[in-house]
Parts: structure tokens; sequence; C-alpha cells
């Protein structure tokens, strides 16, 4: 008791005296510390169940994970960041919450540290949760990538060249780059990269059984969260759905990978929940099947029956200077773009936190933020995509039949018949065909656009045959602008 007397106090002059002082000297310091320790103790009781909390679901129970899931805005039921974050403060103030969905991203060792630490800084500061797959457990810039192969049969993985850079890669005693110099790392990236997508979305599940929605993208690949959310927030997860951006392997339709591809709870349910190596049943078939996302739609298919609905051009695999700007889609709300550079993922991200988050994002909005004021009349080697109708010699060169097949042969204009004899002639004929918007001259061949398409910087060929020449008839642009910019509500793809 004496330790807590004031410093005057060291001789009680009576008991009546001690016992009106002893109040007053716990009010002061013992308060103090009591309360330093109470807040200790609650302390300890928070950070401990927050972390059981990340132990049950599956993830790592350490004390980084820990604290990433801090500063990620803990179970996400907040978009704002927590305490102890990076995140500037007021970077979330309008972003959504996010936390039904876990977005699952797919990488490569050989390319994980040039991409994710750019995603992690600009797109998915906000996010509440994600996992990173690639083929070897990694640590970049502080976040965990998992390898989604350490499951994958034995026997298939050895004597299989698929899997030498997988092998490689775990062997390599200096940094990855210099291991894979001297290989072709593009194209055993890619024969690698078909084993995952099963895997990671059964490891996936495992580690996070309850989001309503598991949304499986390319480490290039952009979402575009605020219109997204809105979008499923008219879904029910309760519902099996798997939807992408449809292509086709051997005639059996898949949602595209890089595109990113939405799988509901429902979905995921049917197909993992209370089953053992699903994954392990596709592992042989995918040795001779060509690629990871077909290899998804094939599993999820044949073990639930579910397949893939189009949501299209909304789930997209262009990005604002490849996509086409066309009738059917400038108005239409876009939630995923692919191969998007670091580059533009940082554009992008600023561009949409400069509007608040808002949504929907269209796909016009991304035509007058990026593209508008990047056209011009004509460049030189410069490939701007028109490949509409075809104008051509066919004895002036060796055309391959896809090339033929667009030619058109009947009914041309003198104008159109005299558009493959150069840049200037096809200016000419584009300028004259009232729904022409742009052209492209190369190997004698004039191309009209129909939509509006950027594109891209082409190879600087010697001879003036094979060098790319593009151009766009502005003043025609900017009344087909003029015409469609007002849109109507908004549409999204997919009604329950
Ligand atoms: C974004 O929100 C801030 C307030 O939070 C406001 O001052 C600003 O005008 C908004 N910007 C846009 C483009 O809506
Ligand atoms: C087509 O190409 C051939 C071979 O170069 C040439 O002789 C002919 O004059 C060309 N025709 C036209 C219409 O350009
Ligand atoms: C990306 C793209 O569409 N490239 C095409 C550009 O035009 C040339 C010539 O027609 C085609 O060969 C390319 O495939």
């Amino acid at each position: 008791m004496l330790g807590i007397l004031d410093k005057g106090q060291t001789r009680p002059a009576s008991l009546g005296s001690y016992t009106m002082l002893a109040p007053r000297g716990l009010s002061r310091r013992s308060v103090v510390i009591l309360a330093l320790f109470a807040s200790f103790i609650v302390g300890l009781f928070f950070a401990s169940s927050r972390l059981g909390a990340l132990c049950e679901d599956g993830s790592y129970c350490d004390i980084s994970s820990f604290r990433q899931h801090l500063s990620l805005g803990g179970s996400g039921k907040s978009a704002s960041p927590g305490v102890g974050s990076t995140v500037d403060p007021g970077e979330c103030d309008h972003f959504p919450d996010t936390s039904n969905v876990l977005l699952v991203m797919k990488t490569g060792a050989s390319e994980s540290y040039g991409k994710l630490p750019n995603q992690v800084m600009t797109n998915l500061q906000c996010v509440s949760d994600y996992l990173f797959f690639g083929d070897m457990a990694q640590e970049v810039a502080g976040h965990i990538v998992h390898d989604s192969l350490d499951t994958v049969i034995p026997d298939v993985k050895k004597k299989n060249k698929d899997f030498s850079l997988y092998h490689r890669q775990q062997q390599c005693p200096t940094d990855l780059d210099s291991c894979n110099k001297n290989h072709n790392i593009g194209q055993e990236a890619w024969s690698l990269d078909k084993y995952k997508n099963i895997h990671m979305a059964e490891k996936a599940y495992a580690m996070r059984p309850n989001h309503d929605w598991y949304l499986f993208v390319d480490a290039d690949t952009y979402v575009v969260w605020p219109t997204m959310m809105e979008w499923l927030s008219k879904l029910s997860p309760k519902e099996p759905y798997y939807l992408g951006s449809v292509a086709y392997y051997s005639n059996f339709p898949f949602g595209h990978g890089g595109s990113g591809y939405l799988v509901s709870q429902a979905a995921m349910h049917k197909l993992f929940h209370d089953k053992n190596g699903v994954a392990n049943r596709w592992d042989e078939r995918a040795t001779h099947e060509c690629c990871g996302d077909y290899m998804f739609s094939l599993a999820l298919h044949t073990e639930t029956g579910v397949s893939v609905q189009n949501a299209w051009p909304t789930i997209n695999g262009e990005k604002p200077h490849t996509l086409p700007y066309a009738d059917n889609e400038w108005c239409q709300p876009i939630v995923t773009m692919h191969h998007a550079s670091a580059q533009d993922v940082s554009d992008i991200y600023a561009f949409e936190k400069g509007r608040n988050f808002s949504y929907p994002l269209r796909i016009k909005d991304l035509y007058h933020e990026f593209v508008e004021n990047q056209l011009v009349v004509s460049r030189k080697d410069w490939n701007n995509l028109s490949d509409d109708v075809f104008y051509l010699n066919r004895s002036a060169s060796a055309y391959s039949d896809w090339e033929l097949g667009k030619a058109k042969k009947v009914g041309l204009t003198a104008l159109e018949a005299d558009a493959h004899r150069s840049f200037e002639d096809c200016r000419k004929a584009c300028d004259g065909a009232s729904d022409c918007l742009q052209y492209r001259f190369w190997n004698g061949i004039c191309s009209f656009g129909k939509t509006i398409k950027h594109g891209n910087p082409t190879k600087l060929e010697s001879e003036s045959w094979w060098r790319f020449q593009s151009g766009w008839n502005i003043k025609k642009i900017k009344e087909w602008v003029a015409t469609h910019d007002t849109c109507g509500p908004v549409s999204y793809p997919i009604r329950s």
C-alpha cells in the first residue's frame, strides 16, 4: 500500500488520516497503472482473437500476416485502412466494401517481382482480402505467394518437361532472372501454367471457404472494383455462377483466364466442399491439354454441371489502347482489363481515384480519358488494328486465306479500287466511305476500321512495303462519338 502513497505520505499520521488519504492515492497512480494493465490485457485478448480468426480459416498464423491483415482493414468489414497501415489516410474513403469477394491472383515466379508490388501499391490497397498463387513459394516485397503446384501428383511432375522450369526455380542459387536468362522462359512459363488453375481454386477455397465470390485473375489483370461490386450486388452467390469472357477450346466453352472469371460460393461449394483431391483428378489430363482456364471449366462442368456464362464485354481481355470503341460496347460497364502493364494499372487506378471510385465505369469513359486526346491524322510504324474490310491486289504479294477472305472483291467504287496503291489512296477511300472511321496500310493492304481503336507501335521495317502506317478520320470519329455519347441507364450482364 505504501508504494502507492503520495511522496509526502510516508508516515500515516493516524489511521483516520491514512484511510482518508489512501483513496486519494489510489485515484492517481493506482488508477493509471491499473488502466495501463487493463489495456494491455484487452490488447492481448484482441490480438489473440484476431490471430485465432486468421488461423481458423487456414491462413498463416504469423505476425506479419496479422499485421498485413490489420492494415488491410481487418476482416474487411470497413474499407478504411486500419492501424499501422501504410495506405494514405483518405485513400479508401470512396472505395467500396469488397469483403465478400476473395481475389485470387495467379502469377509465376519469373514475373511476380515485376508485377505484384505495383498491384499491391495501387489497385489492391483498399481490397480486403486477396491471395497470390504462383509456381513457387515466394515472399515478394513482404507478400506471400503460394505454390499452387506443390500438390500436383508426383508422377505427373516427374520426367515431364513442362516442369523443368518448376524444378530449376527451386534449385536456383541466385536471383531467378539470372537462372532463367538462358532459357525460353516465356514458353516454359506457359507450359507450366496449365497445371495451376484447379489447384489454386482448391487451395483458395480451403483457406477461405466463406466468401460469396471468388474472382480469379492474372497478375496483369486490372479489376474495376467499384463497378464490379455494384454488379455483384445484383447477383445471388447462392446460385452456382461461373462468369467470364467466353472462349472455346475444342468446341468447349471456358472463361478466358486473363480477362478473369468469377465463381460464386454455391459453385465453389459444389466443386470442393467435403471432397478430397479434386484437383489431382485433372493433373494427368492437363499434360495433354492446352490451358489452365480451359481445364478449370472442364473440371467444374464435369464435377458439378455448371457451365460458363458470357459476361463480355464487362469482363474484358483488352485495355484502353486496344479496346474497340464500337456501337455494342460503348455504353457497357467494364470490370476487368487484361495485358495491363504496371504503368496501365497505375494509370487506370489514378483515373478511378480521381473520379472518387464512382460507378459504373463504362467503356466510353476509358476512351475519353486515355484515347481521345491521342488520336492524330496519321502515324507511321503504327498498327491501329483496323481490320474490318481489306482492299488488296491479289497478285501483288502472297496473301493468306484470312487476308483474302477479308478482301472486298465485287462492287468496288473507283476510290476503293485504288485503295491498295498507297497510304494516301487508302485515306481517300476511307474518307469517301460513310462507315470507315480509320484505316491502316501495310503489305499492299488497305484496311478499313469501322470502330475506333488506338493500337500499338510496330517494328521499324527497312522495306517500306512492310512498314505499318495508320490513320484516323478525326472529323467522322468526333461525329460518331457525339451521336453515341448519351447512354441510358447502365445494363449489367447476366440477370438472376
Ligand atoms: C471527390 O470527393 C471529394 C470529397 O470527398 C470532393 O471534394 C471532390 O469534388 C470529388 N471529386 C469528384 C470528381 O467527384
Ligand atoms: C496488281 O499487281 C500486279 C503484279 O504486281 C500488277 O501487274 C498489276 O498492275 C496490279 N494491278 C493493280 C490494279 O494494281
Ligand atoms: C493485334 C493485331 O490485330 N495484329 C494484326 C495487325 O495487322 C496485321 C496485318 O493485317 C495482322 O497480321 C496482325 O495480326
